[in-house]
């Protein structure tokens, strides 16, 4: 095992690793940028480096700053957390080049989910259901309107090296299909300097349902069940549960097997999400996300799992603590992502917190770096806290989602916790009746007048 992990993170994140770590007997190495010396994880850390100016390109993602401190901490092995260098393919490279150890998938694998083609061929191959579409990408109109025409409109165009929702367009009929090839071209080229596309069927109104897996890293692979992450607004997840409230315990079972399966063939290590898209029953898969997520607290509440503390075993060559078998769910668990923004449009509000009461009591976990006097930076995510209960069922979970809502204080910033009371008020909401254009359809009828 390790003896030092250095956390390539700032945030809530950064403190859930450091807390693994001193669970395990681990030390705990933090990196900050300037603006973030008086960050949480900087104190809670057993040592701390400052690498870089307050722009994440220049601190958080810079490779070589972040090498350089763990050359001069000894830390052995690298956290990424998520975003930032959590899904990097060059990056990783590097730490092994450097003799160090990435807590987290091989490069190999990041690539090959990275482009989102290769990700649906590797699926389809490992026998995941996948949407229909394209074959591959798709070169040129001419190719587009015969793809449209054999599969029927509507149509999904997509960036090959897109995802999270980034260079999407759909074509309705028809009509579109021109324009809609031609916009998805030139803005993928723009945001991601690769013009390719593919195509799909355009589910009209699924839910996005994701399977949590874990690989050994020697051809042995776990599922632990699904979220629904339906509730989304701009591709940005706002509120999330486990299990799925219109999932089943036999529709578990046979998606998260075919998973764990696919997983244990690729021969994949830590933690990863399988996505897909639900409707009337069926399971379509669109992507792979090959690190931990924000939302893997519901998954740690229902199973009673450490997902981190996994991680970390895993990449120091252990053994996973648990077999297929030995997991099972446990009630019910919901996340709320309490975000620094301003309603109804969501802007950013920085600043300082004049107070902080965190919620506490039975089923009540708040995942945050925030304490009183604390400045939010004008520099980062506006993620600054979850909020994660689990009940027994689904509406205790609602209950105690509403009562811990009442305890919470964060004042002297503009948060989108008055969100959350508005939507446990809502019959949809306490029925678990929702699908991904839900939220954007009530935000529109309810916060823009
Ligand atoms: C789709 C889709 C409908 N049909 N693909 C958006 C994010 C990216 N991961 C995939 N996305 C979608 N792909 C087909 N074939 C609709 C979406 C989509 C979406 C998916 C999940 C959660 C929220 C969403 C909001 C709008 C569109």
């Amino acid at each position: 095992m390790f003896d030092k992990i250095l956390i390539a993170n700032r945030g809530e994140i950064a403190l859930r690793v450091i807390r693994a770590c001193r669970e395990m007997g681990i030390q705990s190495v933090a990196v900050h940028s300037t603006a973030d010396a008086e960050a949480m994880h900087v104190r809670m850390a057993d040592e701390a480096v400052c690498i870089g100016p307050p722009s994440s390109t220049d601190s958080y993602l810079n490779h070589a700053a972040v090498l350089s401190a763990c050359e001069v901490t000894g830390a052995q092995a690298i956290h990424p957390g998520y975003g930032f260098l959590s899904e990097n393919a060059a990056f990783v490279q590097a730490v092994e080049d450097h003799g160090l150890t990435f807590i987290g998938p091989s490069a190999e694998h990041i690539r090959q989910m990275g482009d989102k083609i290769t990700a649906k061929e590797t699926a389809e191959k490992l026998g995941i259901p996948v949407v229909p579409g394209s074959e591959g990408g798709v070169p040129d109109l001419a190719t587009a309107k015969k793809v449209a025409a054999d599969m029927g409109y509507p149509v999904i165009i997509k960036a090959t090296a897109g995802g999270g929702g980034r260079g999407m367009k759909v074509a309705a009929t028809e009509k579109d299909i021109d324009t809609a090839f031609s916009t998805a071209r030139s803005e993928a080229k723009a945001a991601f300097g690769n013009d390719e596309v593919y195509m799909e069927k355009y589910l009209q109104k699924p839910r996005h349902i994701e399977v949590q897996v874990f690989g050994d890293g020697k051809g042995g692979g776990v599922h632990l069940g699904e979220r629904d992450c339906s509730l989304q607004r701009r591709h940005q997840k706002v509120f999330e549960e486990a299990p799925g409230p219109s999932i089943s315990a036999k529709e578990r079972a046979r998606i998260g097997g075919i998973c764990a399966n696919a997983i244990a063939k690729m021969g994949y290590s830590g933690a990863g999400t399988i996505e897909f898209l639900y409707e009337d029953g069926e399971f379509y898969f669109i992507e792979m996300n090959t690190r931990l997520q924000v939302e893997h607290p519901v998954t740690e509440a229902i199973f009673g799992q450490d997902l981190v503390r996994e991680q970390i075993r895993v990449a120091a060559g252990q053994p996973l603590s648990f077999t297929q078998d030995d997991l099972s769910v446990t009630g019910h668990a919901i996340e709320v992502r309490i975000n620094a923004e301003k309603l109804p449009n969501f802007a950013p509000s920085p600043g300082k917190i004049t107070q902080f009461h965190a919620p506490g009591g039975l089923g009540v976990r708040m995942d945050s770096a925030l304490y009183d006097g604390y400045t939010i930076p004008p520099y980062y995510d506006s993620l600054i806290g979850k909020l994660i209960v689990h009940g027994r069922d689904r509406p205790e979970a609602l209950a105690r989602l509403w009562r811990a809502l009442g305890e919470i204080i964060v004042d002297g910033v503009d948060t989108t916790l008055p969100l959350f009371s508005a939507l446990l008020a809502e019959p949809d909401i306490q029925s678990g009746d929702y699908n991904i254009h839900w939220l954007e359809k009530w935000l529109a009828q309810n916060l823009e007048d």
